[in-house]
């Protein structure tokens, strides 16, 4: 027997580097998850914990979904992989169709990746290659937004604004550019759904444009719906004036969608939600409910349109995974969308959430309370940092609702709800109950 299957380093935590973890305190005190079905993850204590972020905003037809454990163990006897460059299988063409319905306008063309980073890596070199593609290469700027979070990789880095993730990490790219952030504006505290100030924060695209010139921008990239940072709503009428700039420059816009995608709002993506059009949308996490990784790049056709020019034997766009459309992501896909379709999931956000937003600002009066936003099955409850030690309430939260039974998510000194949106009224009482009691006992 080797050392390994004799058990002496088997249980050993030491050997895995956990992502966005604190290591040390993990595996001193470690949270292991064993099983989960529907809304509960079932920990190693045997106790259930009530799934209160959807695994990390991804599982949104909650867990072990009889559909798509179907789908995978029949994909896995039947076609476990196929090349991913010059050779091709059903199951892709057929999610990519499907998918392309599903979305709104032109956005017709579905590029496949394996997470939510590479979708973001995928869209910044579409942007650019396009302009190339049309004779316009000089523009090559990108546009982020402060506490923007657009994945780990370096493109999403550099467009991205969370500071923690970018110090660490040198120059990042350049002609890069930033807007400001919309969080924290005058008069938006405690705001029902979408709040009425700061539409013209998207004026900072022009200043951009005016200090850069227009003509070098390729892209403007932002999530409709920032999470990451603490669930920031966009202002009414922000994203339409973004996307009025963009159009009169000539520049693209990019949703990134890794967390609005898939029902989170209450419609399918926010591109349907706020009647806004981007011309590149980014989506990962719940699109094969988490199940296994897999991301997907929706264009519109004038961008697919633009590469098919050159000769019919060569590449049109050098780029793509190993793992781009394989069978087994294509047949969890598959079978979430059925999930999806079947329990009318991508809209059942929409009948709930007024639920939702009731339960979420009930909250109001609690100690340390500074701000509530919601939409969708989506919260953001804002707690005031303690001096001197920022972080440290939300995640005393986080522990003292882990004990209690249900996972929360908590970013800087702010907790995040995103549910499976298989929840029901029950749950959210739970949920909200829970919060309330663990909000009054905090210090
Ligand atoms: N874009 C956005 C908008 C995201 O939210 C990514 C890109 C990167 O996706 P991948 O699949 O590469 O991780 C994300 C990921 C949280 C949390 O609790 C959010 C994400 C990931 C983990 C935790 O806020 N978002």
């Amino acid at each position: 027997m080797s050392e390994l299957s004799a058990g002496a380093k088997a249980n050993d935590l030491e050997a895995y580097w956990m992502p966005f973890t604190a290591n040390r305190q993990f595996k001193a005190n470690p949270r292991m998850v064993v099983g989960a079905d529907g809304i509960y993850f079932k920990l190693s204590d045997g106790r259930d914990l009530l799934d209160g972020i959807a695994g990390l905003w991804c599982c949104n037809a909650g867990h072990n979904r009889p559909r798509i454990v179907e789908a995978i163990q029949k994909q896995a006897a039947e076609l476990d992989y196929a090349p991913a460059f010059q050779m091709g299988h059903p199951k892709q063409f057929e999610l990519a169709s499907r998918l392309a319905r599903m979305m709104p306008g032109d956005l017709n063309k579905v590029f496949f990746t394996n997470s939510g980073s590479e979708s973001v890596e995928t869209a910044l070199k579409m942007a650019i290659a396009y302009h190339r593609a049309r004779g316009e290469g000089q523009r090559v700027r990108l546009i982020g937004r402060e506490k923007g979070y657009h994945g780990v990789n370096f493109g999403g880095m550099s467009v991205g604004g969370m500071p923690a993730n970018r110090k660490m990490f040198g120059s990042l790219m350049t002609g890069v550019d930033h807007m400001r952030h919309t969080h924290g504006i005058e008069g938006n505290r405690f705001s029902h759904g979408q709040p009425p100030n700061g539409a013209e924060m998207a004026d900072d695209l022009e200043r951009l444009c005016e200090l850069h010139d227009p003509s070098t921008i390729a892209a403007v990239i932002v999530e409709p719906l920032a999470g990451s940072a603490g669930v920031i709503l966009p202002p009414k009428g922000y994203l339409e004036r973004l996307r009025a700039i963009c159009d009169k420059h000539g520049i693209l816009l990019i949703f990134d969608e890794v967390i609005t995608a898939y029902g989170r709002l209450g419609s399918p993506f926010a591109a349907n939600h706020f009647g806004v059009e981007p011309d590149i949308v980014t989506t990962a996490k719940a699109l094969a409910n988490g199940v296994i990784p897999m991301g997907a790049v929706f264009v519109q056709d004038k961008i697919y349109d633009a590469f098919m020019t050159g000769p019919e034997n060569m590449v049109e766009f050098f780029h793509g995974y190993t793992f781009s459309g394989n069978p087994m992501a294509c047949a969890a896909a598959l079978g979430t969308l059925d999930t999806y379709e079947e329990e009318g999931l991508l809209t059942r956000g929409s009948e709930l959430s007024p639920y939702w937003e009731d339960a979420v600002h009930s909250l109001k009066d609690l100690p340390n309370v500074i701000d509530l936003r919601n939409m969708g099955l989506i919260a953001g409850i804002e707690l005031e940092p303690r001096p001197g030690k920022p972080t440290a309430r939300a995640f005393e939260a986080f522990l003292k609702a882990y004990e209690a039974g249900l996972l929360i998510r908590t970013t800087g000194d702010t907790i995040a709800l995103s549910p499976p949106l298989i929840i029901e009224k029950s749950h959210i009482d739970f949920a909200f109950g829970t919060l309330r009691d663990i909000l009054k006992s905090l210090d």
